[in-house]
This record gives structure tokens, C-alpha cells and sequence, in this order.
């Protein structure tokens, strides 16, 4: 570009600016990018901040011009980065700077200063030298929403920028942003476990970047509607995610935190975000926004395999004792009725299958049953006994239940109608 269209170029980004950002200092521009790990070259030591989140991308303002100060004694250009290119408003900032020529002792640390300005000020970090000969400097900083309410050294808000500039020459920019919180059950199913775990991201949540924070969570089921509350923790102190585990149990048996559920319950977990991004307006306390939105997570106490269609159970046979497929059935002659189970669930489920012959009169010619137990999506042939006494006609109802004492049908019956001759 040569020097008049520049001038030309910056003339109109002056004009623009105050539609484009919310302040600026200075007559000359920065070029300041979404992407903070970018270094960007400014030609004075001027440079531009906020845009208040109101025109939330056409950030990008002027053109790079790399003026000789920009470029260390050795040629090499310094890098300037933040470790992040976002950034919530409670966050700690990680600045790191190449520069071999700032190596001025290199049989000791060295330190730099770089420039880092936020809503309304620019404060000057001291970055150390990562080893006695690196070259390459780190600090960082934290940020506070208000510094009356949270401790930090640089105030800013949702959809501020913040600016690095070193040298008067070598800058770097990130955005300050609120998330949508994500909540979630560690699994969809339980049912070989009476643990749940929740799990909430929310980086806003993390208030304090060197202390484990706690948040809180809403659950409730189909069967304990009125619901508990527990407190989960962060999983370190700057991670912005949050667990926390709580029982369930099918009766009340005083464990804390539990949550009381019947089988195949649908369970809740929800969180009130009250840190929302763009749009959604900042209330006036500037750390909250005007909206709030529930985040809710679901999960299934069991399997989610109702009752009665645990097993699947076939049409039932008649065979010979010996296991043989036979046309006529003659009374007298030692038969069995034959059915085959498959086990729906993923888990093992015990069960007892039990045939109940009837005269066409509909009294009980036998009862036979067999019980015992079958591993998960595996199939098993039941055989059970019988010996009709006379001829005639006979129904055959196949049973199959969870257990004797309390009873519960974890299949259709099935009925089959045969002759005896
Ligand atoms: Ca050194
Ligand atoms: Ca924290
Ligand atoms: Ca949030």
C-alpha cells in the first residue's frame, strides 16, 4: 500500500469508527482481530478498545502497517499472545511475548512491561523471562467485572476487548464473553448404579480463578416432584466445570443428597444461567444480564424398558419329553411345553416362567414352573412338563414374571389352544 491510499484508507477508518466502536483514543488505529493469538503492528501509540457488544463483528478496523521499531535488533519480529481469545470477565489472562533481543542478561530472568488496557484503563504487567536465556516473557493479570465486588486488576464486561500492546508497536487483542451454562447427566440410563453424577459447564460460574467455586442445581423425578437441591464444585479452580453427585434411592433412608425415584423414572437437573451472552442486555450491576434462562438435563432411572417388555417371550410348543416336535398329542404321553426367552435389558434379570394347562372348561389341568436367571440381550429355552390325563381340548398359558413373591409380568402371557387325542 503506498503511502497516500493509506492515508487514505485511515482517513475513512476515522470517519467510521465512532459508529463501529464505542471508544477510541488517539488519531491513529490499531488493527485489532477476533483471533488474540494474531499480532498485530500499529504505526503510533494509539490504540483502540471497546466496542460495547454492539456490533459484535465488524471489529476489524484498520490495515497492518509494520514500521521499523516493530522489528527486534536481530530482524525477528516479536510475537505477542494472550493464551486464550476469549475471555470471561472473572478470568486470569495469560500474556506471553517472544522477543530474543529483551534477552539482555542471559545468565538471568529478564523483565519486560507490556501495556494491557481494558474499559477504562491500561495498566502496565510486568512479563519474567520463563528461563535465564528464553526470550520469551509471560505474566498475567485478572480481570474483574467490578472491582468494588470481585478483586482483579483490570476491570472489563461482557463484550469488552482487551488490548495488549508491547512496544508501542506489537499488539494483541481478546474478546470478554458469557456462555450459554450446559448441564449433564453422567448417563442417560441407571440402573446398575444409584449414583448420578451432574455435571454444569459454566465458565462464568467460576467467579474466583484461584478458588474451587460451588454452584447450585435443581433435580427432581416423576416420583419425588418436590425435589432436592445440591451444591456442586469446581473441578479445579479455574475450569469452570462443575460436579456433583447425588443418590438415588427408592425410599427415604436419610442419605444426603438423594432423590427419591420408582423405576424407570425420568429424573431432572436444572440450572438457572443468569450470565447470558450477546444479546441479551447486562442488568445494572453490569455482571448479571436482564434475562435468565433455565438449562435442565434429563435421565432415565432404569432402563427405560417398561415392564412388560423386559422379556420377549415366543409362542409357546409342544414337544415330546425328549425334546422332539410332535404333530399329535396323545394323552398319557409325557409332553412339555416349550417357550424361548430373550432378555431385552441390558443387565441381568432374574425370572420364573410358569405354564398353566386348562381343560376347555377352564379348571387347571397342571401348573409346572421353572425358575432362574438370564444374562443381559441373551435368549434361553424353557421346558416345563406336562402330561395331559384325558383327551379333549386344552389351552396353555405361558407366564413369565420377575419372581414368585411379587410378582410383576415382564412379558404378555402367551396362550396357544391344542387338541389331545
Ligand atoms: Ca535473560
Ligand atoms: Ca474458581
Ligand atoms: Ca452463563
Amino acid at each position: 500500500m503506498d503511502a497516500h491510499r493509506r492515508l487514505t484508507t485511515l482517513v475513512a477508518m476515522v470517519m467510521l469508527l465512532p459508529y463501529m466502536m464505542g471508544t477510541y483514543t488517539g488519531h491513529t488505529l490499531a488493527y485489532v482481530h477476533e483471533g488474540g493469538a494474531d499480532t498485530h503492528y500499529l504505526d503510533h501509540d494509539a490504540w483502540l478498545i471497546n466496542d460495547n457488544g454492539s456490533s459484535s463483528n465488524s471489529i476489524r478496523i484498520s490495515i497492518s502497517i509494520s514500521s521499523s521499531s516493530s522489528k527486534s535488533n536481530d530482524g525477528i519480529v516479536p510475537l505477542l499472545a494472550f493464551d486464550r481469545v476469549e475471555y470471561t470477565p472473572f478470568d486470569i489472562v495469560g500474556i506471553t511475548l517472544q522477543d530474543a533481543s529483551r534477552d539482555s542478561d542471559p545468565r538471568a530472568v529478564d523483565v519486560v512491561s507490556v501495556a494491557v488496557k481494558g474499559r477504562n484503563s491500561s495498566i502496565p504487567v510486568y512479563l519474567r523471562e520463563t528461563s535465564e536465556s528464553s526470550g520469551v516473557f509471560s505474566g498475567s493479570i485478572r480481570l474483574t467485572p467490578n472491582p468494588l465486588t470481585y478483586r482483579g486488576d483490570l476491570e472489563v464486561r461482557r463484550d469488552d476487548w482487551i488490548v495488549a500492546v508491547y512496544n508501542t508497536a506489537v499488539a494483541t487483542s481478546a474478546r470478554i464473553v458469557y456462555h450459554e451454562a450446559r448441564l449433564s447427566f453422567d448417563r442417560q440410563y441407571y440402573y446398575s448404579t444409584d449414583r448420578a453424577e451432574v455435571r454444569l459447564e459454566e465458565p462464568e460460574a467460576d467467579r474466583d480463578p484461584y478458588a474451587k467455586d460451588r454452584a447450585t442445581v435443581f433435580l427432581w423425578s416423576d416420583t419425588d416432584t418436590s425435589g432436592t437441591r445440591i451444591t456442586l464444585v469446581e473441578s479445579d479452580v479455574n475450569t469452570g466445570i462443575f460436579t456433583g453427585i447425588v443418590k438415588l434411592s427408592s425410599s427415604r433412608d436419610g442419605e444426603q443428597p438423594s432423590l427419591r425415584v420408582t423405576d424407570n423414572d425420568r429424573i431432572y437437573a436444572r440450572y438457572l444461567d443468569d450470565t447470558l451472552p450477546y444479546p441479551v442486555r447486562l442488568a445494572a450491576d453490569n455482571v448479571t444480564t436482564m434475562e435468565m434462562r433455565y438449562v435442565t438435563a434429563e435421565a432415565i432411572f432404569g432402563t427405560g424398558i417398561p415392564a412388560s417388555e423386559r422379556m420377549l417371550v415366543s409362542r409357546p410348543e409342544v414337544i415330546t419329553q425328549f425334546g422332539e416336535q410332535i404333530r399329535v398329542l396323545s394323552f398319557g404321553s409325557k409332553l412339555a411345553v416349550k417357550v424361548e426367552l430373550l432378555n431385552r435389558q441390558p443387565m441381568v434379570q432374574g425370572f420364573v416362567c410358569i405354564s398353566q394347562v386348562k381343560y376347555s372348561d377352564g379348571t387347571v389341568a397342571s401348573i409346572s414352573m421353572v425358575a432362574s436367571e438370564l444374562e443381559s440381550n441373551t435368549r434361553a429355552i424353557v421346558t416345563l412338563p406336562w402330561t395331559p390325563d384325558r383327551e379333549g381340548s386344552y389351552r396353555i398359558e405361558v407366564f413369565v414374571w420377575d419372581s414368585i413373591g411379587k410378582p410383576v409380568a415382564l412379558a404378555p402371557v402367551q396362550v396357544l389352544e391344542v387338541d389331545v387325542v
